[in-house]
């Protein structure tokens, strides 16, 4: 995006000494948000929060040094926004993993001062034929970042052709933490979960919090759970709410399968964990013509 166009969007959305519109990572348009309790980062690319950190703390999102901040590739940390399938493409394995809109370019749509620390930021994108090919589905998605003394987006999928479609769906959300082998999430337990370096297998935890000692990436369902991501490194605890998503997701990629990934640098993994609000597999959402459906989570 030029310079130029990130000025007059600065000059159409910017709120003097609170949001501005500016060149973030290799010139890509970011809306940068500062308040007395916290601060944040919306790219466009993708409607991808990279950044968010509330006073007087860490960050509370993992944004790896190696992501690409490219056009037409995916962003890597932050809250990728997931949409319509997740994972790789079950009929196409030449589509990119993990949908068609988080590689993409968003509309900023408004930026809005709400109570006294809180900025709304809104973003839009729309089918176009590209996507429609690769899909077959019209839709509209409007994704709300809330950046305050809590970390709130809700992702509102419309249909907006003539068919119902089933869509699959995630705000999948990279945390920052001390040391993965000194961390625990909570939240989850009695709760069975696909595990995907099992092979698939279904396992149910009994009592225990999800404990770290090797890969980890499992699909828990039919769960409306906050999780808490205990982290005793940096001695705090993050609350993950969600509403609309009855399936979570929690990830860790370890040794091997951080240095398989050319975007993530490879003795990065011991410092996040990623806990997702997902709909997908038999939590996939049946959205039929003219309606809406919104997933959020929210961070504190
Ligand atoms: O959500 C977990 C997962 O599906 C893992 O299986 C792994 O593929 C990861 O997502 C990849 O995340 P990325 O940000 O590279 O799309």
């Amino acid at each position: 995006m030029t310079a130029n166009t990130v000025a007059e969007l600065n000059k159409r959305f910017g709120i003097a000494g609170v949001a501005v519109v500016e060149a973030g990572e290799k010139g890509l348009a970011r809306v940068s948000v500062k308040t007395a309790a916290a601060e944040g980062h919306v790219y466009l690319h993708g409607a991808h929060v990279s950044h968010y950190q509330r006073t007087g703390e860490a960050p509370m999102l993992y944004m790896d040094k190696s992501s690409w901040f490219e056009s037409g590739k995916p962003i890597r940390g932050g809250v990728p926004v997931i949409f319509p399938w997740f994972g790789p493409n079950p009929n196409d394995k030449t589509q990119p993993a993990h949908g068609l809109v988080r590689q993409r370019e968003w509309e900023l749509v408004s930026v809005a001062q709400q109570e006294k620390d809180a900025v709304c930021v809104t973003l839009a994108i729309k089918s176009n034929e590209e996507m429609k090919k690769a899909w077959g589905h019209d839709f509209e998605l409007t994704y709300r970042v809330v950046i305050g003394r809590t970390l709130s987006m809700s992702l509102i999928v419309k249909n907006t052709g003539s068919e119902s479609f089933s869509c699959e769906n995630a705000l999948h959300t990279y945390f920052r933490v001390g040391d993965i082998h000194n961390t625990t999430v909570s939240g989850l337990e009695n709760t069975s979960y696909l595990s995907k370096v099992e092979g698939g297998v279904i396992v149910n935890p009994g009592d225990n919090p999800v404990k770290f000692e090797k890969e980890t990436d499992r699909v828990y369902f039919n769960t409306r759970a906050v999780c808490v991501i205990k982290d005793r490194i940096l001695n705090r605890h993050i609350l993950v709410e969600k509403e609309g998503s009855l399936a979570t997701v929690v990830w860790n990629p370890w040794i091997d399968k951080a240095k398989a990934m050319p975007d993530f640098t490879d003795d990065a993994w011991p410092t996040m964990v990623c806990v997702e609000a997902v709909n997908a597999g038999f939590c996939a959402w049946t959205v039929n013509p003219g309606e809406s459906r919104a997933v959020t989570q929210i961070v504190h």
